[in-house]
């Protein structure tokens, strides 16, 4: 062979590592172990080029680590229930299954041809009735624990695909896939207890050093702790069984702002109130359709219903203020009511105006001597602000001590009391989809609703099923809920909700420590190979992905699937930046945009020579066809190629740019290596390179060898990679004798192992390299050769800096002090006298005084 065959090397070691087991992990306890994990992807069929971006930087860890002795689990699967799936089997008429079956052959081709390290031994789909089954073990210990349970609950409803929806599916109002307009509904449905966990899961995030701060704050401002106040409202009349309204506030210091009492429409009282009224029950219906999301409430405009009602202000019982239901008060937050406060609140403001209800200022703005009135300023908890009208009467430092003085009158005066909430929601599990896994509950008129019996699990999900319907197959299946009640016996129906995909990746990072087992984990695996120590993925999963999988490991804790030392499941985590593309149009003759693929255009013209309208790179997509298509890429250039680039341009967290150019000079740098070692190669033949003992190779080499693990440890492989391009450098235009050369040139190949392990595979063995080097570990820079034999003195003359020398390091004190006489800038302070004082500090600076 004498060019460069990416082709013919990669399935050449990829059958090499697969023969030898490489990557199958062990458990093994004489080695300290290292789990890294790549966030697994969902089956679409293809894998684009953030997937290769990804998994490359894991598999440089999983080689890396594996070069440094420990024992790395590195395994893969698949995410595999969900709605793509069944819509795919709508419109093309096939079953989700071997839909997602198929797309997953395709995909783990795709993955073998990257040369990625996974231990396919240990590969599942969450579709897998071995997997699901465990999951619905999971469900029944936390049914059993009190972690799940059942209630009614208000839920966006997606009339088209009769489904509900996450808050995150509702899109301006419409659903996110059907673009229907959705409803409000009131449904029994399951529930993680998640909000239990409030505290822990937030305080739990202290520990995560390794976990970008970003992200830490993303999951704090999620579970949302505040603090407030919790107090009533007496009403002036009492309506039906009601005497008084509680509300929630976290600015109690304004209470005397307040101007109205404001409910939610799905308020206990509310309902009281529609049961007579029907022009209330309207408007409350009106408010009904419509998400239920925060920021859906927060944009929408505001809408109120005068009750009618009054409360009494509890600092004065002769100030009466009007009851009104509000469409923008959420009845899940607080107690679903509030006092409005206009003058310091935009949304209560906005409410007032519209209503023409007052505003009263109960302090000035900070650095003003005006009241606010009538614009609505809240200032940040921690700053001072002049009280016009603050309940103590006390000059107080700021919000906060306003906020904690309020609460102490409210708590001496025995009306209120301080209390702590969390906006964190209990986590809704249950979806009207067959393409999921089934909840194991069974509905008995006798028994009511019971778990199912373990030893009927898996409660498969059934393939008899059409999709020329909308809404759930499962609830229309002639046979499959009819079934037996496992405590009395007696006849009874299935659950047809399935659970929510989220749940699938809450736990899959646990199922791979024992991806057999007949429990949902082996304990003495989970315990060998928790927690993930190197977790990655893309920041969009950075909330509740992350929240479900922190908030499954302490539940599965609870039930004794994984250790208590596994409550922080992922031990440091990575995000990683975007795959980015410029993206080429024209115009269609009605003047629409048509977009092009990059391969059809060259220098900024179509095949045809039409000229193209460049725009500026963005995240890859299908829409703008800015995409490249990896296989396409590994069959021009080669896995390598495709890997170094990745990993070249950017630091891992930023976008990197995908260029056909940039892919072009990475290919040439991948062809230049070859190259060294076909002509190296022949000196090395006669057995494995020794060691370097040319001084100038030799130091370099160490250097690189220094600098690519540091870069590698801090995440910065594209520093990685320059070093070894200036290795490569350094090889070639060396002097030294070839034998030294060669020698340069295996270190180089073990360093880049990590990112183009099959060029680096082929260049060791080509210089008699024994072995394979996926199984080599990885060198060790000599500390001697990485200490610099020259330093730099800046030499100071009466405590300024005025020259400097730069001397051996180890040259006496006694001939720096010759040379520091013998600087121009000395001779020409001292003017032909002696220095008052000469002292130097070896290694660090020469003092002079004149
Ligand atoms: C009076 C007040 C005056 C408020 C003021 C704010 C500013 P955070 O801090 O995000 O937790 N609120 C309470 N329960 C609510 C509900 N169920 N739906 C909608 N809004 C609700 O939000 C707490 C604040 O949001 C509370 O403090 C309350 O309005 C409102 F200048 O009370 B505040
Ligand atoms: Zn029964």
């Amino acid at each position: 062979m004498s060019r460069y065959d990416a082709a013919t090397i990669e399935a050449k070691w990829q059958a090499a590592w697969a023969t030898a087991e490489v990557f199958s992990a062990r458990r093994d306890s004489t080695r300290p172990k290292y789990y890294v994990l790549e966030m697994f992807p969902y089956p679409s069929g293809n894998l684009h080029m953030g997937h290769v971006r990804n998994y490359a930087m894991g598999d440089v860890i999983a080689r890396y680590k594996a070069a440094q002795g420990f024992s790395v689990l590195h395994p893969m699967g698949w995410d595999a229930f969900g709605l793509p799936a069944e819509n795919a089997a709508l419109e093309r008429g096939m079953h989700p299954g071997p839909w997602t079956r198929a797309n997953m052959a395709a995909m783990k081709e795709q993955f073998l041809s990257l040369g990625f390290s996974l231990d396919w031994t240990r590969e599942f789909a969450t579709c897998d009735p071995e997997y699901y089954g465990q999951q619905q073990a999971l469900f029944i210990d936390f049914l059993e624990k009190g972690l799940v349970y059942r209630k009614n609950a208000v839920v966006n409803w997606d009339p088209v695909d009769m489904t509900v929806l996450a808050n995150e599916q509702v899109e301006d109002g419409r659903g996110w896939r059907s673009g229907a307009l959705v409803e409000r509904r009131d449904l029994t449905q399951w529930f993680f207890r998640i909000s239990d966990h409030s505290d822990a899961l937030l305080s739990g995030l202290d520990g995560l050093t390794e976990w970008p701060e970003k992200v830490r704050t993303m999951q704090a401002n999620w579970i949302g702790k505040s603090r407030g106040l919790q107090f009533g409202f007496a009403l002036t009349a009492p309506y039906d069984e009601f005497s008084a309204l509680d509300v929630y506030t976290t600015r109690p210091d304004t209470i005397n702002g307040a101007s109205f009492l404001g409910i939610s429409p799905d308020h206990p009282l509310a309902k009281a109130l529609e049961a007579n009224r029907p022009d209330i029950a309207e408007f409350c219906a009106e408010c009904r359709r419509g998400g239920t999301s925060e920021a859906e409430r927060e944009t929408a405009e505001k809408k109120g219903f005068d009750t009618g009602l009054t409360v009494r202000h509890p600092l004065n019982p002769d100030w009466t203020l009007p009851v009104w239901i509000a469409n923008f008060i959420l009845m899940d937050y607080g107690t679903g009511a509030i006092f409005g406060v206009p003058a310091h609140d935009q949304r209560d403001l906005d409410f007032a105006r519209k209503y023409d209800l007052p505003v009263i200022d109960t302090f000035f703005a900070p650095d003003d001597a005006t009241p606010v009135a009538d614009i609505a300023f809240t200032p940040p908890k921690t700053e001072p602000v002049s009280w016009v009208n603050h309940p103590t009467g006390l000059e107080l430092a700021s919000g906060e001590a306003a906020i904690d003085a309020t609460i102490a009158l409210a708590e001496a005066g025995g009306w209120g009391k301080g209390v702590t909430q969390y906006r964190l929601r209990d986590w809704g599990l249950s979806r009207q989809r067959y393409w999921g896994c089934p909840i194991p509950v069974i509905h008995c008129e006798r028994c009511g609703v019971v778990p199912e019996a373990k030893e009927n699990l898996p409660v498969k999900l059934p393939e008899d099923v059409t999709f020329d319907l909308p809404g759930n197959p499962l609830d229309r299946h002639p046979t499959w809920r009819n079934t037996t009640c496992p405590t009395c016996g007696g006849e009874a129906l299935r659950e047809t909700d399935t659970m929510d995909t989220f749940v699938d990746s809450s736990w899959y990072f646990a199922r791979f420590t024992s991806p057999g087992a007949a429990t949902p984990t082996d304990p003495a695996e989970a315990a060998y190979w928790m927690n993930v120590d190197q977790y990655i993925g893309g920041v969009e999963h950075a909330i509740l992905h992350l929240l479900y999988s922190r908030f499954f490991a302490r539940a599965m804790a609870i039930c004794g699937h994984l250790p208590d030392t596994a409550a922080e499941p992922f031990r440091a985590l990575f995000t990683q930046g975007m795959v980015t593309h410029e993206i080429y149009r024209t115009r269609d003759t009605a003047g629409r945009p048509v977009y092009h693929l990059p391969e059809h255009v060259t220098d900024g013209r179509l095949a045809d020579g039409t000229a193209v309208e460049v725009i500026p790179s963005a995240k890859m997509s299908k829409s703008k066809k800015n995409v490249v298509d990896p296989v396409h890429i590994v069959e021009t250039y080669g896995a390598d190629t495709a890997r170094w680039f990745m990993l070249s341009d950017s630091p891992p967290e930023r976008d990197v740019e995908w260029t056909s150019a940039g892919a072009d000079s990475a290919f040439k740098h991948l062809n230049r290596v070859w190259r060294l070692a076909e002509d190296l190669g022949q000196s090395a033949s006669d057995g494995a390179p020794q060691g370097v003992n040319d001084d100038a190779l030799a130091r370099a080499v160490a250097r690189a060898i220094a600098d690519v693990t540091a870069g590698i440890e801090g995440f910065a492989f594209n520093t990685s990679v320059a070093k070894l391009y200036g290795l490569t450098n350094v090889i070639a235009k060396s002097k030294a004798p070839e034998a030294d050369r060669a020698a340069a040139l295996a270190i180089l190949a073990r360093l880049m192992a990590p990112m183009t392990p099959h060029l680096a595979e082929e260049v060791w063995s080509m210089l008699g390299g024994t072995g394979l080097l996926a199984q080599t570990p990885w060198p060790v820079a000599d500390p001697a050769l990485l200490v610099d034999d020259t330093v730099t003195l800046p030499i100071q003359i009466n405590g300024k800096r005025r020259s400097e020398l730069v001397v051996a390091a180890d040259l006496p004190k006694a001939e720096i002090e010759a040379l520091a006489l013998a600087d121009p800038a000395v001779i020409k302070a001292l003017d032909g006298g002696t220095p008052k004082k000469l002292i130097v500090v070896p290694g660090r600076i020469v003092n002079v005084v004149v």
